[in-house]
């Protein structure tokens, strides 16, 4: 296969590797992506007719449309993603490993003449504003229309990638084969120390749209480290005060914790005058401005967020922003061709078509759309969009958070003494485990920083990274923990959530500030309860506050032991700081 289509670009080695890639796949057509909007439109247009995407009820959900994923394949697959790093200990005990070269003959042996009779996709696409020294240039081939008409909703598509890139050979490169969608021929594979990516045999989105997981995570978390920035499964949210006052804060939960509700958060009607606006909703990429400050982006130009429980109100900016030029991906439809998931406002549909295609209706016993169903829709429809969302400098974060799904032991909020105990906070990590990716579903498992399925390298010079990052600021971000999901003993959970998140974000900001006051406890600083803001907030007292800040110290007991768990895993890599944060936690208990 020779014949490169109409090619867009002279750039060398990108024809070079597109034809590479072409002579071993053998699709019959290659097609270049400008990222324009009539291409979108013909793309779209395609996708229908090949039945890859239904074009949804236009009057209700202008520039809609809806997919449907093999059922087998409709979450990552964690135990099917590796880092070919040269060393096993590169990757460290916490990712699947497989040598470079034996990988790389082996999904070479898979894709060889695995796109005949298909097109392959050329999808130059950029992360991260124009113009910003945090931003990287990659090419996606995928032989999936659906990758493409994503793709150019999730990152910059097009032309944009080509400036950025000019002359450079710096560039990602990333090979997405659909194959068969068979789980026993799916590999998700990272190449770091050749900043390439092969991924066969899925179509999910956290496996196949490269730039997210892959690159913006995994890859981007090595290269951040061999060059000075930090590379997190973070949203970046703006906090703008009554008196203009703006506050940035980025914050690390594991998938389907609620990062997209935070990110886009109302606060309640008593916050009068009080906005948050979302930068980003899942990554962050950050380093040390020339003010010794630690300044992010967001890599994306899109929003890829869980839909079941998604409603006007758990996160209205997000009904607003996906009301539109959206891509759905295994939800329910309904037969006036709308969507409808599990937690969307209203009552369900009397009847439907599950995310599987067969009929529903409210007395199934099954969901109607799958737990991990998505929609992809652009970051610009949302209504709470931050203006800074395109200035290349990023913007300044005055506050790290980590959290994860706890239904005991971690309080509604705490406050780390230092950064070298925040990174021992955000270290051990715990949280129930979410449909977002094939497993394990409610159990807890540590999740440090919310990176364990994607930081691309020894989670222990992970860690000691963070810690190296200190040096270079003279402004360190201040670093907190939240728990939005305690429970009490029959099951209920102890704080709303949600718009009401601003409370505890509130007392965040004013810590920021140097105007929160707060109590030493063994495991950081925490808000007394009359500390949080609870004008306005019904049937919700001090005494509810107080449940939901206790500190258990048998559950404190279980939880070391859960910690030491990892370390142990982690032990030969793990810095000696951490060993003794651990110590002096247990001595403050
Ligand atoms: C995601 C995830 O899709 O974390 O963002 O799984
Ligand atoms: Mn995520």
């Amino acid at each position: 296969m020779s014949n490169l289509g109409s090619c867009n670009t002279n750039h060398p080695a990108v024809v070079a590797w597109v034809k590479e890639m072409a002579e071993l796949c053998q699709p019959d057509r290659v097609y270049w992506c400008n990222g324009s909007e009539a291409e979108r439109r013909a793309l779209t247009e395609q996708a229908v007719a090949d039945g890859v995407l239904l074009k949804l009820n236009q009057e209700k959900l202008p520039g809609c449309y809806y997919h449907r994923s093999n059922p087998n394949d409709v979450a990552r697959v964690e135990q099917c993603t590796y880092i070919c790093t040269d060393t096993e200990t590169e990757a460290g005990p916490t990712n699947n490993w497989a040598p470079p070269k034996e990988m790389k003959e082996r999904l070479h042996g898979l894709a060889r003449g695995g796109m005949k009779g298909r097109t392959m996709y050329v999808i130059p696409y950029l992360m991260g504003p124009p113009g910003s020294s945090l931003s990287k240039v990659g090419f996606e081939l995928s032989d999936s229309i659906y990758v493409a008409l994503n793709m150019r909703i999730m990152t910059r598509m097009g032309d944009v990638a080509y400036e950025q890139l000019g002359e450079s050979d710096d560039f990602n490169r990333g090979l997405h084969c659909m194959l068969d969608v068979h789980p026993d021929r799916r590999y998700i594979c990272h190449f770091p120390r050749e900043n390439l990516i092969i991924s066969v045999g899925s179509a999910y989105g956290g496996n196949v749209l490269l730039g997210k997981k892959c690159l913006a995570l995994r890859i981007g978390s090595y290269l951040g480290r061999q060059e000075g920035w930090m590379a997190e499964h973070m949203l970046v949210l703006g906090v703008e005060a009554p008196n203009g006052e703006k506050t940035y804060i980025a914050a690390a939960f594991p998938s389907a914790c609620g990062k997209t509700n935070f990110a886009m958060l109302i606060p309640p009607a008593h916050f009068q005058g009080w906005k948050v606006w979302t930068v980003g909703d899942d990554i962050a990429w950050m380093k040390p401005g020339p003010d010794g400050r630690l300044y992010a982006i967001n890599p994306e130009a899109g929003y890829f967020g869980v839909a079941p429980g998604t409603n006007y109100q758990s996160n209205p900016n997000a009904m607003k922003t996906i009301a539109r030029d959206t891509i759905y991906t295994n939800v329910a439809l309904t037969p006036d061709l709308d969507v409808w998931w599990e937690g969307k406002d209203g009552d369900p549909p009397p009847v439907a078509t599950d995310w599987q295609g067969r009929p529903w209706t409210p007395a199934s016993k099954e969901k109607a759309a799958h737990p991990n169903s998505r929609f992809t829709a652009p970051m610009a429809n949302n209504p709470a969009l931050a203006a800074e969302v395109n200035d290349p400098n990023g913007v300044p974060i005055s506050a790290i958070i980590f959290g994860g799904r706890r239904a005991s032991t971690m309080p509604l909020v705490l406050q780390a003494f230092n950064w070298v105990h925040g990174v021992f906070i955000g270290a051990t990590v715990g949280s129930e485990m979410t449909a977002a990716a094939v497993g394990g579903m409610g159990q807890v498992r540590r999740d440090p920083m919310a990176m364990l399925p994607f930081c691309g390298y020894n989670m222990g010079d992970y860690f000691r990274h963070w810690l190296r990052m200190r040096k270079r600021l003279k402004y360190p971000p201040r670093i907190f923990h939240v728990n939005w999901f305690r429970k009490d003993g029959e099951g209920r959970f102890l704080w709303p959530g949600f718009g009401e998140n601003m409370r505890v974000l509130k007392w965040i900001v004013d810590r920021c500030h140097g105007r929160a006051d707060a109590n030493e406890t063994p495991l950081g600083w925490l808000p007394g309860p009359q500390h949080i803001d609870l004008a306005g907030l019904d049937g919700f007292t001090t005494e509810d506050l107080e449940k939901v800040l206790d500190i258990d110290l048998e559950e404190w007991r279980r939880e070391l032991i859960m910690q030491e768990e990892l370390f142990l895993k982690l032990y030969a890599h793990l810095p000696k700081e951490m060993i003794f944060q651990r110590e002096l936690l247990v001595a403050r208990l």
